[in-house]
């Protein structure tokens, strides 16, 4: 029970102030016994003003016994709640518990929500007495349930002293499940595109390391990692990329999904299209582009361990944002040195695309360029009756330039037909695989031998290379990389004497 103090000691206090005989008052007050005998006393203490004190002793013990009792009567107890990253915006959580009647949307009970977004809520509750909760958004229909849409049993705990509760809501009732597999989180930066929200994907490893990694960045964000925030479906970007991580078929990369808005067609547009096309103008790739390389990199940059620069910076997308791609590979090669372009519109504006990249040269820091189209994406249409898909017929045109720059199919160039595949997630999930292990190395860059990153190879690494040759599987991408001297797809025995090799010969 909570313990108002000050309602408890005002009226004491109001006497101790304004009684003529202030000791009197307190004792006629607290203790009847105390008073007969005080006024049996009266006489001998009259003018013994240390006995006063003395007489004063017990009211403040009494005070004190007061303030404490009360302390000790109450535990606080602070909520702090992580929401599914699916959690539709505006949204309210509150709690519910046995301690308020179980009322899911009790104003007082609501959680309000912190810049590092989670919830948080203090409440005060009698001291060891336990409770019985769960979190809603506001009714029974949206409470909580478990990692796989399940209920959940009340969740327990004992108010003592002042704690913090850590707690994760794995999914609301009135929502499917996520599809979120390993760390994915979200933020908005109001500076870029008005807090347009980004989708951030960190491999395994990156709470564990000191490391930097480079960074992939897509379009279409809502539909890269999570079912529930789909269109239609995920890319499953992050299975793919915790499985090839896993394998070592790529170095762990962070991925950042800008979501698309409803400008989504003015966005991934390079050019106009007379006439419009479904209401959409088009046109207004630059402006988002520019938004990306001026204000959301440098700040993805500031917030994550990134490696910088054409040569770690990446984009991919899909239809128009397979588009936009392109075009960024060929416009702004500069900031975007690899590429994947899935699926993409090529036909926008007569074409555009094929004929912008074929009237320039190889942009220099285009390293790499990965392409792909179904050979069904809207059914099989041939405008132009030369017996090949007319999706088709763009990807070899773009393909055809790109070979003529000097492009080199499996070096630095990829073109892919997806055999029946038609224009949606499912295939261009089905695609990603192939397509990261093309954009994305292995091993980041690194000198064989110098496991522990000092950038030499001497005796410091014999240690760290032990470590790693005793359990490879948990080395971080860095050290296997360093450790793996013989650059087979394991370190085991075989790496030893090459190691050994490369100590004795610095
Ligand atoms: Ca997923
Ligand atoms: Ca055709
Ligand atoms: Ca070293
Ligand atoms: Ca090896």
């Amino acid at each position: 029970m909570r313990v108002d103090r000050s309602l408890l000691l005002k009226p004491l206090y109001r006497r101790f102030y304004h009684a003529n005989d202030l000791r009197e008052s307190l004792y006629n007050e607290l203790f009847g016994t105390h008073k007969r005998r005080a006024k049996s006393t009266n006489m001998l203490h009259t003018n013994q003003t240390n006995l006063r004190f003395a007489r004063l002793l017990p009211v403040s013990c009494i005070l004190v016994a007061i303030f404490l009792s009360a302390a000790a009567n109450a535990a606080t107890t602070t909520f702090r709640v992580q929401v599914p990253a699916s959690t539709p915006p505006g949204s309210t959580v509150y709690i519910a518990g046995n301690f308020q009647g179980w009322n899911p949307g009790s104003p007082t009970h609501a959680l309000a929500l912190q810049p590092d977004t989670r919830w948080e809520i203090t409440l005060t509750f009698p001291d060891g007495v336990p409770i019985q909760f769960k979190f809603t958004r506001g009714s029974w229909a949206t409470v909580e349930k478990g990692p796989n849409g399940e209920e959940i049993a009340n969740r327990n705990h004992t108010p003592q002293g002042t704690q913090t509760l850590n707690l994760i809501v794995a999914n609301w009732a009135d929502q499917p499940p996520s599809t979120i597999t390993g760390h994915v989180e979200s933020f908005q930066y109001a500076p870029f595109l008005n807090g347009r929200r980004c989708w951030v994907y960190l491999p395994q490893e990156y709470s564990q390391t000191t490391d930097r990694y480079p960074v992939l960045y897509m379009h279409d964000g809502q539909n890269l990692f999570d079912q529930f925030t789909s269109f239609a479906g995920e890319w499953k970007i992050d299975e793919t990329c915790e499985l090839l991580i896993a394998n070592r078929e790529i170095e762990p990369i962070i991925v950042v999904g800008i979501e698309n808005s409803a400008a989504r067609c003015t966005e991934y547009t390079p050019w106009p299209s007379s006439p419009p096309i479904g209401g959409c103008a088009g046109g207004g790739a630059n402006t988002y582009l520019q938004a990306i390389r001026d204000v959301l990199i440098p700040e993805v940059n500031q917030r994550y361990r990134t490696r910088t620069g054409p040569a770690n910076t990446y984009m991919s997308g899909s239809s128009l944002g397979g588009l936009i791609t392109a075009y960024a590979g060929y416009a702004y090669d500069e900031v975007w040195g690899r590429i994947g372009a899935v699926s993409p519109s090529y036909w926008w504006a007569n074409d555009s695309m094929v004929n912008f990249a074929s009237a320039q040269s190889r942009p220099p820091f285009l390293g790499r360029f990965y392409q792909d189209m179904g050979t069904q994406e809207s059914g099989f249409t041939d405008q132009n009756g030369n017996g090949i898909d007319d999706y088709i017929d763009d990807l070899r045109s773009l393909r055809d330039v790109a070979l003529a720059q000097g492009f080199v199919t499996n070096v630095d160039f990829l073109s892919v037909e997806g055999p029946g595949h038609t224009h949606n997630e499912f295939y261009w999930a089905l695609r990603a695989p192939d397509m990261l292990r093309f954009l994305i190395d292995p091993c980041p860059p690194h000198t064989p031998g110098d496991v522990n990153g000092d950038s030499a190879v001497n005796g410091s690494d014999i240690a760290p290379f032990i470590a790693v040759l005793l359990s490879p599987p948990t080395a971080t991408a860095a050290r296997f990389c360093t450790a793996n001297i013989n650059a087979d797809t394991s370190v085991n025995m075989l790496d030893v004497q090459p190691f050994v090799d490369l100590l004795l010969a610095e």
